[in-house]
């Protein structure tokens, strides 16, 4: 079996990829490849490692219907039209988990630069306007005993959520499908309906998988019921948030302030107005960029094509 690596992963699981014997090609330029170059190199492979920035619709399975297995380099796989896969019966998997450290990190940092306005103030010293002592100056806000909404407590929104309370002895709430026994032990968190995880939240932060129930959910609607002093954080997809909504919300003082490191749509531009704002961080993306977490996602996505190689059931498999 042949697999196309459509992007640079890691080294380890090319390797693992290689000793399972099976046949790799790998993408190695700086750039992602276009769906006509995808589709034109998948002609000859039966297996694929892909990522975001790959679209698998409908019209890329057509036209690669003999593939038999796809791997997502990544936890989320929205990029993955995944009911048209399993209807040619192509086994479709993912990588979880291996960047729920790595994502809560970032969740948490963002909620701590937007909270003292740190992006701003690094690019006003670099415009030179440091300027003088104000004491109504630059004022943030603090974070202890404040409450913690986390809407998706899966398990990047379990480790942010950990971190938030031990940190800050943050009250956690949650709005998730299924009860989270574990949190509401160790955490003491409780479960709330989404407007009370909207008008409770000091800081709410979204851990959910983009979908169409979660498509734009964080719009005008939803920010008009949040406290004027909130932040709002999301590291998972920017198809969550209405951009223009959120902006609007933070000009207006509906919300506080904001962290994102997902966007809408990425990479953003430079002239984006969010990145004005004074109370707003943005990251680009970077939620599994540490060297821990991309090993393992590459590891997991290489197990994913081999298990299947070696006709074993497929344990990160969503179809
Ligand atoms: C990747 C991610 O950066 O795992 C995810 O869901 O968002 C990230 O780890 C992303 O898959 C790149 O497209």
């Amino acid at each position: 079996m042949k697999v196309l690596v459509s992007l640079n992963i890691p080294e380890v699981g090319i390797e693992l990829l290689k000793q399972a014997g099976l046949e790799v090609e790998v993408w190695r330029e700086v750039r992602p490849m276009t769906a006509e170059e995808l589709v034109e190199t998948c002609q000859d492979v039966q297996a694929l490692i892909t990522t975001g920035s790959n679209k698998i619709n409908g019209d890329f399975l057509q036209k690669c219907s003999h593939l038999k297995v796809i791997s997502q380099f990544g936890a989320g796989y929205d990029n993955i039209d995944v009911a048209a896969a399993s209807q040619l019966g192509i086994v479709v998997g993912n990588a979880p988990d291996a960047m729920s450290d790595a994502t809560a990190d970032i969740a948490f940092t963002l909620m701590l630069t937007a909270s003292r306005k740190i992006c701003y103030l690094h690019k006003s010293i670099i415009s030179g306007n440091w300027g003088y002592f104000r004491p109504r100056a630059h004022l943030g806000l603090e974070l202890k005993r404040k409450t913690l909404g986390v809407f998706g407590l899966g398990r990047i929104g379990f480790e942010m959520a950990k971190r938030c309370h031990g940190a800050y002895l943050m009250d956690i709430i949650y709005c998730s499908r299924t009860s989270k026994v574990e949190a509401e032990q160790q955490l003491g968190a409780r479960k709330v309906g989404f407007d009370e995880l909207l008008t409770n939240s000091d800081v709410l932060t979204v851990h959910c998988a983009l979908n169409n129930d979660t498509r734009g959910l964080f719009n005008r609607d939803t920010f008009e019921k949040m406290k004027s002093s909130a932040l709002f954080i999301n590291t998972s997809r920017g198809g969550v948030h209405n951009q223009h909504d959120l902006y609007q919300a933070l000009v207006s003082g509906t919300i506080w302030g904001a962290g994102l490191d997902v966007t809408d749509p990425e990479p953003m531009s430079p002239e984006d107005p969010l990145l004005s704002l004074e109370n707003v961080a943005i990251t680009p993306h970077i939620g599994s960029a540490t060297v821990e977490a991309r090993d393992e996602m590459s590891r997991l996505a290489a197990t994913n094509i081999i298990q299947f190689y070696r006709g074993e059931q497929v344990d990160n498999r969503v179809n």
